[in-house]
């Protein structure tokens, strides 16, 4: 297994390379060119430019987050075909660089959703939080709240350029039902498998956040029927699922730790992070320590472990802690703590092996 952290670049982010250096365990940080539209090509110089930063602290670059997927390849229209040759000279130049996994998603017009960024907990501390309830109504008002709320700070799967047209999107995605939907990720996949294995990069879908369905728009990777179903339409070694553990764990139909059981083979890239659910379908984040929500976060981590996991973990979301400013979920602090977590239950199941 090796730790990473996921760092938004140089001027992006409110966490710096010198301060992740500082948290024992972290080899890897999980990075993007987060100015790229979805669709357009990364070119070599931008790749290499992220490459001398992380050089310079002795940071390996091999899992990115995200190389997002075009609109048109998802609704199965328009320019699909070029896009995909476009994801695949992305590919290419990924390659060149070591990259070995490329974690993405295929949720339709939003990435993640939640209906507070800085949810208060008993504790004084903010988290990320999803009210059920809320999500009924206007996809408009939310993703406004959200555009507001992260003002300052690009957010992947929220461009403001693609949020401007948002009926429009949402138009668009008017007669991509479920089924069509996993045709179209199909058809991604079929194409893009033959490079991925001639350069060595896995494909690791990030699980729906939150899986189900939202406004209307269908959402594919919601549970373990829908995971298995992945990895069998495409039985190829590099078509991978990223475990996010508090995106499918935020369902209380899906037990985490026997999707990671099952799979493990096809899972390069773990987010672990916890969430408590209530019995109304609302659900807060929390910390990473077990008892304090419900995903099985211990569980999780002893699948991977007695399957010999041998690829990246990244703590996911935190929560906002000692007074810090940043990003909606990615702060320092509570990420740093759930590294030490994570690492400290890992290093347990070593010694108590040997
Ligand atoms: C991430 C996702 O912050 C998060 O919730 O886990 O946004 C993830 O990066 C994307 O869905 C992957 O494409
Ligand atoms: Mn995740």
């Amino acid at each position: 297994m090796k730790m990473s952290f996921r760092w938004y670049g140089e001027g992006n982010d409110s966490v710096t390379l010198s301060q992740i250096r500082q948290i024992p365990g972290v080899e890897e940080i999980v990075w993007a060119l987060h100015h790229k539209q979805p669709g357009e090509v990364w070119e070599t110089d931008e790749i290499r430019a992220v490459k001398e930063q992380l050089d310079e602290y002795g940071f390996g670059m091999s899992v990115v987050e995200s190389v997002n997927v075009h609109d048109d390849i998802k609704t199965g229209n328009g320019d699909r075909d070029r896009y995909i040759e476009n994801y695949i000279t992305t590919l290419r130049h990924l390659h060149e660089f070591g990259v070995k996994v490329v974690c993405y998603n295929f949720m339709p017009v939003f990435d993640w959703t939640r209906t507070d960024l800085f949810h208060p907990l008993p504790d004084g501390s903010t988290a990320l939080f999803y009210e059920k309830d809320r999500i009924k109504d206007d996809p408009m008002e939310m993703a406004e709240y959200i555009l507001t709320e992260c003002k300052g700070f690009t957010m992947p799967g929220w461009e403001p350029e693609r949020m401007a047209g948002l009926k429009e999107l949402f138009a668009r995605y008017a007669d991509v039902d479920k089924e069509k939907l996993w045709e179209h990720l199909k058809y991604f996949l079929e194409a893009i498998m033959p490079v991925c294995r001639e350069c060595g990069i896995k494909m690791a879908i990030h699980p729906d956040d939150p899986p189900w369905d939202i406004f209307g728009l269908p959402r594919l990777i919601t549970d373990e029927a829908a995971v298995t179903r992945l990895l069998t339409m495409v039985d190829d070694p590099y078509n991978c699922l990223t475990l996010c553990s508090g995106s499918l764990g935020s369902s209380p139909k899906n037990v985490v730790a026997d999707i990671a059981r099952r799979h493990t083979d096809r899972i390069p890239f773990a987010h672990i992070r916890n969430v408590h659910r209530y019995e109304n379908g609302d659900f807060t984040e929390v910390s990473h320590r077990d008892r304090d929500g419900d995903v099985g976060v211990l569980d999780i981590i002893k699948a991977l472990y007695d399957n010999g996991f041998e690829g990246y973990i990244r703590p996911d979301h935190g929560r906002h802690i000692w007074g810090e400013k940043c990003r909606p979920g990615y702060g320092l602090y509570d990420r740093a703590l759930g590294i030490m977590y994570i690492l400290g239950a890992w290093d347990t199941l070593d010694k108590l092996k040997s």
